[in-house]
């Protein structure tokens, strides 16, 4: 009898948890200092090599958005940061293979204030402390371009 299957019966919580769980999240940092944000050139995939990126990466299973950036940033920079509240929009990521009934996997960008050490770029072909203009006339990961006017306004405050 459906209507009497423990299973079927919406519970919340149950609902909240395979929700959260079916969704991977690209964080990425968007670091400002002296009227300047940080971006990085990067080395791969063939596709994307060469354009510029906030950088970040991939939150491991269980891990959130914040904490995944703070150990991308040491992994990637050797900085260690604190992660701001996310900025608004976000990007749906279509990764090859994605199993299907996956949840989508969403990059998000967060401010990120350097706490220790000064950015080197160990993965990454190059770094640069972008002008709004910086913003404008360099060649960004097509993904990242959600952001600029937002950041092109907060650089020029
Ligand atoms: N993006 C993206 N913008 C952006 C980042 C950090 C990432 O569009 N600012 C995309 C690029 C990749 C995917 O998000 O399609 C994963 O980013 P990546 O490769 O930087 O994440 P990692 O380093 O966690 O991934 P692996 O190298 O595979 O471990």
């Amino acid at each position: 009898v459906i209507g009497e299957s423990v299973a079927l019966r919406p519970v919340p919580g149950m609902v909240a948890v395979i929700v959260e769980g079916s969704v991977r999240e690209v964080a990425a940092g968007v670091v400002i200092r002296g009227g300047r944000v940080l971006i990085a050139q990067r080395a791969h995939p063939p596709s994307l090599d060469g354009l510029w990126e906030f950088p970040g990466g991939k939150a491991e299973a269980g891990e959130s958005g914040p904490v995944a950036l703070r150990r991308e940033l040491h992994e990637e920079l050797g900085v260690t940061v604190r992660v701001g509240d996310r900025l608004d929009g976000e990007v749906e990521l279509d990764p090859p293979g994605r199993a299907q009934g996956a949840g989508p996997t969403l990059l998000r960008a967060y401010p990120a204030t350097i706490e220790a050490g000064e950015p080197r770029a160990t993965e990454h072909r190059a770094l640069h402390w972008a002008s709004a203009e910086d913003l404008a006339r360099m060649p960004l990961v097509d993904n990242d371009r959600l952001w600029i006017p937002a950041l092109q306004a907060l650089l020029r405050e």
